[in-house]
């Protein structure tokens, strides 16, 4: 079966032009003007469009298992929302339980992530550690192609990594070739400002917010970022949230250091006053950590992304339905931490990125595919329209519109938190591995197609160092 996706205009991250682009056996076959048609293909029409690379989502949770309950998206339902929203491939997270072994909890995600729909890898979570944790690491690396090991400096008394965790492990990723990669908040101050709120008799969502001041992640991401580079190590700072942690990490790229920071799409356009609205359902619906943040915030992770000390953009795609929110009735730090976002990220971020003029297109490529997968290894096979890539592709209609809803997502979660907004700029087709399965409205996701990527260790990330002369540098930033 091949694909033929004519008329359009190619973007990538760093070029414009006008081609079309024959898909065929799961990869490009040949880009050019007025290719010819070869029998039975399929032709996408993508006249007016954009013809960009599938994005991808470096920030998943299908089926998590997490505070006491599970999220209720899993990796077929979550990865088929991802292509009606044009991305096309996962990276999603093995959590292990303290004392699991690493690799019994890595053969259980890949048995969830069987019936994935897309191509998704594995941030592997370094949640413990003794000898057995260092050796798991080399097999993982060695064996499964895992190149980035993720350190939750909240969540204490779960899955909290403290700091000899992050020296060992961070020196154990630079010995190995991997990204460490940090949820930066400090978990201790996290756990002492939420039994103060609650001795205090604050026990809604409102007080959510409350217990993790931006305050709480710039000493995070300042400490993770000291540690990595006393080590010698790079640094990928995950959900970054705050102007407090983009100074950080501005800063750190001042001074020569590979830091990385991701943000998500909602943490662009949403900020805390959502914890105040007097629906109990409505605020706890957006607990997620970090927690949506003052107004101001917003504006210094879009500056972030455009001086290039933000590189990518996720969603932390870790669904709770209300039933499974209402677990925190009586305690806001029962309720499960977590938000959508699969299907929207990439509209949301045209439409508050592009068409405002924050973003170029070029910029929208790099931030939603390229950039994730020159840091995790990943690049050319994805993040880029070359002949030989992957054919995961997305024909980007920049005049569409749709008003986001949780009575139309493909997300299998009962709220949106970009419920009712409208936004122009939509993926009108996504091709997944040469296969047309999102078509202007209808979905043909096929369960179990998904494969698993392999991601060599470096240089994925020391390419990317030695590309930043070329990249934006980041502006002189003054410290915070
Ligand atoms: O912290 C994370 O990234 C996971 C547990 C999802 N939940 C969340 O609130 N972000
Ligand atoms: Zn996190
Ligand atoms: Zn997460």
């Amino acid at each position: 079966m091949s694909v033929l996706i004519k008329g359009g205009t190619v973007v990538t991250d760093s070029d414009t032009y006008r081609a079309d682009v024959l898909c065929a056996n799961g990869t490009v076959q040949a880009i050019g003007k007025d290719l010819d048609v070869p029998a039975g293909c399929e032709i996408i029409d993508a006249s007016g469009q954009y013809v960009m690379p599938g994005g991808i989502d470096p920030h998943t949770h299908m089926q998590l298992p997490f505070m006491g309950t599970v999220a209720s998206e899993d990796f077929y339902t979550g990865t088929a929302a991802a292509l009606a929203g044009g991305t096309t491939s996962i990276i999603d997270f093995v959590i292990p339980s303290p004392g699991q072994s690493l690799l019994d909890a890595f053969e259980t995600w890949q048995g969830w992530a069987e019936k994935a729909a897309t191509d998704y890898a594995f941030h592997v979570a370094i949640t413990w550690w003794d000898d057995s944790v260092r050796r798991d690491m080399e097999t993982l690396v060695r064996e499964h192609g895992v190149n980035s090991f993720k350190h939750f400096m909240a969540y204490k008394g779960a899955i909290m990594a403290t700091d000899d965790i992050l020296v060992e492990s961070f020196s154990r990723c630079l010995e190995l070739g991997a990204v460490p990669t940090v949820h930066a908040e400090n978990g201790e101050l996290v756990y002492h400002l939420q039994q103060k709120l609650l001795a205090e008799g604050m026990t809604g969502p409102e007080a959510h917010p409350l217990s993790r001041p931006p305050q709480v992640e710039g000493e995070a991401a300042s400490r993770a970022i000291r540690i990595a580079g006393t080590l010698g190590a790079p640094i990928y700072l995950v959900h970054v949230s705050t102007k407090d942690a983009v100074d950080e990490i501005a800063y750190a790229r001042q001074q020569g250091q590979p830091v990385y920071g991701e943000c998500l799409a909602g943490h662009l356009v949403l900020d805390d006053s959502v914890y105040r609205n007097p629906d109990w359902g409505q605020a706890a619906a957006h607990v997620m950590s970090p927690p949506f943040r003052p107004e101001g915030h917003q504006e210094a992770l879009w500056h972030g992304l455009q001086a290039g000390n933000l590189q990518t953009t996720a969603t932390d795609h870790c669904c709770f339905c209300a039933d499974q929110k209402a677990m925190g009735k009586e305690d806001f730090t029962k309720i499960p931490n977590g938000t959508a976002g699969v299907e929207d990220r990439m509209a949301v971020l045209w439409d508050e990125g592009v068409n405002t003029g924050k973003l170029s297109i070029n910029d929208f490529v790099a931030l939603t595919s390229t950039n994730t997968a020159r840091i995790f290894n990943l690049y050319p096979r994805k993040g880029a329209v070359q002949v030989g890539s992957d054919a995961d592709l997305v024909v980007w209609d920049p005049n569409g519109t749709r008003t986001i809803s949780a009575a139309t997502h493909h997300q299998n979660i009962d709220f949106n938190i970009f419920e009712g907004k409208t936004v122009r700029g939509i993926p009108r087709h996504t091709v997944s591995q040469g296969k047309w399965v999102w078509r202007d409205g209808e979905l043909r996701a096929e369960r179990g197609a998904g494969r698993y990527l392999e991601r060599p260790a470096y240089p994925g990330v020391f390419e990317l160092l030695e590309r930043r002369a070329e990249l934006n540098a980041p502006k002189a930033v003054p410290r915070h």
